[in-house]
């Protein structure tokens, strides 16, 4: 009997903790069961019954999600009605689909855009109701996602008034992925795109990417690296780039592809690409009708021209205006869009960060009206910290969409828990002053600065096949992050973070104020140990992956670390003043007169615009050395504390996931070292001063951290 009895509870024990292993793969769209006694009480009477009328393709995925929902989070599906006949009534449906809604006539739908929706609380045919609704069906599954987001957070749900729109137009997720389905700077896997059993093999995952691009309202996706392959846009091709368009269109999800500059030479059989020539423009005009043809929603393309290696319109002594143009034609017809590239640098020139504003500042007003002309965030290329690309303050007669890289290739790759939300809220709260104090990043991206109506904000994907999707289980926030930004910059980090733990991990309070503190900090330690104040670009060569300052090899300067800190014995920093490149010229004055004096340019951005010496007098009163120093030290002590941090969360978070978190803090920990070593070694042999002996010295020689290689890291 005794035996007996322990068995059972053994069987029990390891069902309880299988049921509550978590892969990961469900995102922050879990809907586990509410625990919560109470909530769960009140949520099964406010949602009674479900008034559902109107049918589409989309109307049924968002049935279909609700089902899904209900039968997670409150353990039924809803029960349909069609009469208000309960308090509790929970009723879905635009004007047009559901009559009563018609008969309300919220005046909050006149605020709102073609995507946007409203939630309300509202008393109907005497019954106490939620409502729903939306100008569109799409904007009902935006507003259905909202509504069971509410619900994951456990938030009250008895007087709602929510009425919310996108502020941005196009909300793109960009992947790097090749047609062998590697992916360029992807950690997680290969490519989930598999193009070699498309068209006639719909992998659920595809089905489960749009549903969870839709829940945080990511609105298009250019499935192709912008190191193009002219092949996607072969027939055979083609078919297989419709079938995922087919599984992404009820989820109001456009597809995008990357256009290879040369494609009409290399699959088009002509001599040339140059987009002045008829037969070029042709051959482009052909080659949109025939996608269009299979894709009547086709969104555009996106292209990277003249930009490390790839064809372009330059290679004809033509600009990049001549190039976007000849696309923008071939495309307008049907409403379809260029995301025309602003990633731009070439050997010649003294300061890399100039150049993109250099070609493209003259060309301003010179794209047809549905190009946008896609800029990084900062002017260099996804570093851990860079001031904002000059270019935002500088094109007023070109709409500008945002680019931010999700794939942590600068910043730890698949290993460093960093969360970016802080990263994109401070460069779009950055001010350009174009037209004046308030000209934020922000409000140049939304268009409304300039009064342009095509907007765009993309992030270079962080997906792959990995079970988890995105690999590090921390890596999703940022996927999310990005949605959630891109449909509303005004929404804080701390909110973005706490929903996302919420509906990922858990709503235990203590938890997600304990882990969004590790979320918030994450991306200040990771700038602190690998480039404080302002360093930049001082990782390997290639793969990007670990520290590299003393990296000098490479045939073009601008490839090299050395290049970008100028460490020498006076001191260290590129010097972007007036006596030295003259970046700064590129902002207004506003803006450079924030950072043109090393005595009060912000700590952050000193060595981004100053050469200054070691024994420079820092705000805090140390030397620049000492400096130095601290924020190294200050970076790896972060990450010990965050280790530490998520080590005391154990018991609110399922083993699996848990234990992965561990292991990652403990690669980041040593490597966060090795970045502080390795660098400050190397300065050192410029600085010739001790790392303060206050701190634990290195215990590697700087000739160790230079003998270390890593052929085979991935993401090349
Ligand atoms: C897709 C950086 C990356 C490249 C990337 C490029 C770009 O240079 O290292 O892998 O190429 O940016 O954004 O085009």
């Amino acid at each position: 009997m005794f035996i007996k009895k322990h068995l059972v509870l053994i069987f029990m024990l390891s069902f309880a903790h299988a049921a509550f292993a978590d892969d990961g793969y469900r995102l922050w769209l879990r809907y586990d069961k509410i625990q919560d006694k109470n909530t769960a009480a009140l949520y099964t009477k406010q949602l009674q019954q479900l008034l559902f009328p109107g049918s589409s393709a989309t109307i049924e995925k968002v049935k279909a999600e609700l089902t899904e929902a209900f039968t997670g989070l409150l353990g039924k599906p809803p029960v349909g009605t069609k009469q208000v006949t309960a308090n509790g009534t929970l009723i879905i449906g635009t004007p047009a689909t559901a009559k009563i809604i018609a008969t309300l006539q919220p005046t909050e739908l006149n605020q709102i855009n073609d995507e946007g929706f409203v939630i309300l609380t509202a008393i109907l045919q005497g019954k106490t109701c939620t409502v729903i609704s939306a100008k569109t069906d799409i904007g009902i599954l935006y507003g259905t996602f909202h509504f069971l987001r509410l619900l994951q957070t456990q938030q009250n749900i008895s007087t709602l008034h929510i009425v919310s729109s996108p502020k941005i137009k196009f909300r793109l997720l960009n992947h790097w992925d090749n047609l062998n389905r590697t992916v360029e700077r992807g950690y997680a896997g290969i490519s989930i795109w598999d193009w070699h059993k498309l068209p006639d093999y719909i992998d659920k995952r595809y089905i489960d990417y749009a549903r969870a691009n839709a829940s945080i309202g990511i609105n298009g996706t250019v499935l192709t690296n912008v190191n193009a392959n002219a092949t996607i846009l072969s027939p055979q091709y083609l078919v297989k780039v419709a079938a995922l368009a087919n599984v992404f269109r009820p989820y109001g999800i456009k597809v995008f592809l990357t256009a290879r500059f040369s494609a009409p030479i290399e699959i088009g059989g002509l001599k040339t690409a140059d987009p002045l020539d008829a037969a070029v423009q042709a051959w482009w005009k052909q080659k949109v009708k025939e996608i269009y043809t299979l894709i009547p929603d086709f969104g555009g393309f996106l292209i990277k021209a003249n930009s490390e290696g790839q064809p372009g319109p330059q290679d004809y002594h033509r600009t990049h205006a001549d190039g976007a143009n000849m696309f923008a034609d071939a495309l307008a017809t049907y409403n379809g869009i260029v995301l025309w590239r602003a990633f731009v640098y070439s050997s010649q020139s003294g300061d890399r960060f100039k150049q993109a504003y250099e070609e493209f500042t003259p060309l301003d007003g010179q794209f047809k009206s549905n190009v946008i002309l896609q800029v990084k965030n900062g002017p260099i290329d996804f570093q851990p910290r860079e001031p904002f690309s000059p270019l935002f303050g500088a094109m007023p007669k070109t709409p500008l969409a945002m680019e931010f890289q999700l794939t942590q290739e600068y910043l730890g790759q698949g290993t460093h828990l960093v969360f970016e939300a802080p990263l994109f809220k401070e460069v779009f709260n950055a001010d350009t002053y174009q037209k004046g104090k308030g000209s934020t990043v922000a409000k140049i991206i939304d268009g409304s600065t300039n009064n342009f109506s095509l907007t765009a904000i993309a992030g270079v994907s962080n997906i792959g096949n990995d079970i988890n999707w995105c690999s590090h289980p921390f890596a999703q926030a940022n996927w999310y992050a990005l949605g959630r930004l891109a449909w509303d910059y005004d929404l804080s980090s701390k909110q973005i973070a706490e929903e996302w733990l919420q509906q990922t991990f858990s709503n235990n309070a203590f938890f997600v104020s304990a882990a969004y503190n590790i979320m918030l900090h994450s991306h200040e330690a990771l700038v602190n140990y690998m480039t404080p104040l302002g360093l930049a670009h001082i990782m390997y060569n290639g793969h990007h992956y670990g520290p590299m300052p003393w990296g000098n090899t490479l045939g073009r300067p601008d490839w090299n670390p050395v290049y970008y800190h100028k460490a020498d014995s006076a001191g260290i920093g590129f010097n972007r003043t007036a006596t030295g490149s003259n970046a700064l010229a590129e902002y207004k004055t506003e803006v450079s007169d924030l950072w043109s004096d090393s005595n009060t340019c912000a700590d952050k951005y000193l060595l981004w615009f100053h050469h200054v010496s070691w024994n420079h007098t820092m705000r805090s009163g140390k030397t620049l050395w000492n400096e130095l120093c601290y924020k190294y030290y200050t970076g790896v002590d972060s990450v010990i504390a965050i280790q530490q941090q998520w080590n005391t969360l154990e018991k609110f978070v399922d083993a699996e996931r848990f234990n992965q978190v561990q292991q990652l803090l403990n690669i980041q920990v040593k490597e966060a070292v090795w970045w502080r070593n390795a660098s400050l070694l190397y300065f050192q042999t410029f600085s010739k001063m001790p790392i303060p002996s206050k701190y634990e010295q290195p215990d590697k020689t700087l000739e160790y951290y230079k003998s270390l290689r890593f052929p085979f890291a991935p993401g090349n």
